[in-house]
């Protein structure tokens, strides 16, 4: 099976098994769904003018995207091959968040201003027929959200969860040091694209003068990256530069490979799209798993209670019915002759029971206020205010999974009804268990 059929049947077990539990606890589905429903994509995010068009353009062997020295692009460009005879076609952002065919229509909530700069181009090349890349306006420094008229940040984020590669490029000149590229490395990217989706490139190598140069230029990206990621170990960064524009001074053939593994690397991220899927179906599912085991613990505390109470309810119902007649005739003479009285003497008619059957009636309503106003009301607000109690957190996976769905599953408690008890979230569970621990390692098995 190819990596197309693979998404395929993927999005068709997922929305038979998955959207209706997802629906159930009122999880949100869309980012998965836009992941399910277009070819894969890779993202090119970095500073202005690092080579990003040039390296798309070199990529595609046309002159897709303009390249300048300055700052040149100030749009998202998604660029793909969509059969010969459209070539040169351009689609521009109104429609393109608006196709629902499309995984971009969360970007409209982002404004005119974004959509005003977002189109997607329809090249030659066949190489880009499977999948499509997105170049992007350089990062700046000193911009702010109103300099640009739409949040570039949260751009970013939601097309990196999009993307099955992120292609971060530098240059030796601004190795860091800008502002756009210090927050999206620290607060964007890492909520949006797992480390191993991410590829550093410092690109324009040839325009240091001498190795040396080269080195701390070098030496500056990663001390610079250590302060962003707040990690010690440096990932490999790419050190390329683009084959037609280079400078005499620094001799870079050892580094020539590193332009072809760069681009093979891009060339070849349609593989991992059904990876990158799994692992956020994988998350996902989890993050539904525990939120499901809350409730199911959550509700079935609430059932102890209910059969604490129903003990106490039958309980009381028998004493009613034999009693109350009894309690009513001491008090208030009435009747002349109680049903516990008729039956000692075998004469029991419907008359006699009247009184009993109230006295039961009674009972049951007293009951269920106190349930349902005293006893549930108490219990909820305990687990309100600690959620955690409701599951086991034994590993830092665990721990980590519940901080992103605990407002999320306060949120389920707050508005759940005493009708909890009748959801059947046991066999929820067991269906989301089964998922995790049968369907989803037979794609992994899959694609291995
Ligand atoms: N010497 C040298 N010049 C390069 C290299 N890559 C790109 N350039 C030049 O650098 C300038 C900027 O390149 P672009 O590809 O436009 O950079 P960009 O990242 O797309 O820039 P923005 O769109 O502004 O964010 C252009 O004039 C390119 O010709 C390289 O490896 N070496
Ligand atoms: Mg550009």
């Amino acid at each position: 099976m190819d990596e197309k059929e693979l998404q395929n049947l993927l999005k068709r077990r997922i929305h038979q098994t998955l959207l209706p539990l997802f629906e159930k606890y009122n999880r949100d589905f869309s980012d998965l769904d836009s992941l399910l429903k277009w070819k894969p994509i890779v993202l090119l995010i970095g500073n202005y003018s690092s080579g990003k068009s040039t390296l798309i353009n070199e990529l595609s062997g046309e002159e897709i995207q303009r390249t300048g020295q300055a700052p040149t692009d100030d749009s998202f460009t998604i660029i793909t091959h969509d059969g010969a005879d459209v070539a040169g076609e351009e689609i521009p952002g109104s429609s393109l968040v608006n196709d629902e065919n499309l995984p971009f229509t969360k970007l409209k909530a982002l404004g005119e201003q974004l959509i005003s700069h977002l189109h997607l181009k329809k090249v030659a090349t066949p190489l880009l027929t499977d999948m499509a890349i997105i170049d992007s306006p350089g990062m700046l420094d000193s911009v702010t959200e109103k300099d640009r008229g739409y949040d570039y940040m949260a751009v970013i984020s939601h097309l990196a969860k999009l993307a099955d590669l992120v292609v971060l490029m530098f240059d030796p000149l601004k190795a860091g040091t800008i502002k756009e590229t210090y927050t999206a490395i620290r607060d964007t990217l890492p909520e949006s694209a797992g480390e191993d989706r991410l590829v550093f490139v410092m690109s324009r190598i040839d325009e240091c003068d001498s190795t040396s140069d080269l080195v701390r230029s070098y030496g500056t990206l990663c001390w610079n990256l250590s302060q962003m990621t707040g990690r010690k170990d440096i990932p490999h960064i790419f050190l390329t530069c683009a084959p037609d524009s280079q400078r005499p001074g620094l001799d870079t053939a050892p580094w020539s490979q590193e332009r072809d593994q760069l681009k093979n690397k891009i060339l070849t991220a349609p593989k991992f799209r059904v990876f990158h899927i799994l692992q956020d179906i994988d998350r996902q599912v989890n993050e539904l798993q525990l939120t499901c085991e809350a409730m199911v613990n959550f509700s079935s505390q609430v059932r102890t209670k209910l059969l604490d109470i129903g003990k106490l309810t039958a309980v009381a119902s028998i004493l009613a019915f034999f009693f109350s007649g009894l309690l009513s005739k001491l008090l208030f003479n009435f009747p002349e002759e109680s049903m516990l009285e008729a039956l000692i003497q075998g004469q029991v008619g419907l008359s006699h029971l009247t009184l009993p059957l109230a006295g039961v009636t009674l009972v049951i309503m007293a009951f269920w206020i106190w349930l349902s106003r005293i006893t549930f009301p108490r219990l909820l607000k305990q687990r309100l205010e600690n959620p955690r109690s409701l599951v086991t957190l034994e590993s830092d996976y665990r721990r980590h999974l519940w901080e992103k769905v605990e407002d999320h599953v306060v949120g389920l408690l707050g508005s759940a009804g005493l009708g909890q008890i009748f959801a059947a979230h046991r066999r929820n569970l067991n269906r989301i268990k089964k998922f995790l621990g049968q369907d989803l390692k037979e794609f992994y098995k899959e694609i291995r």
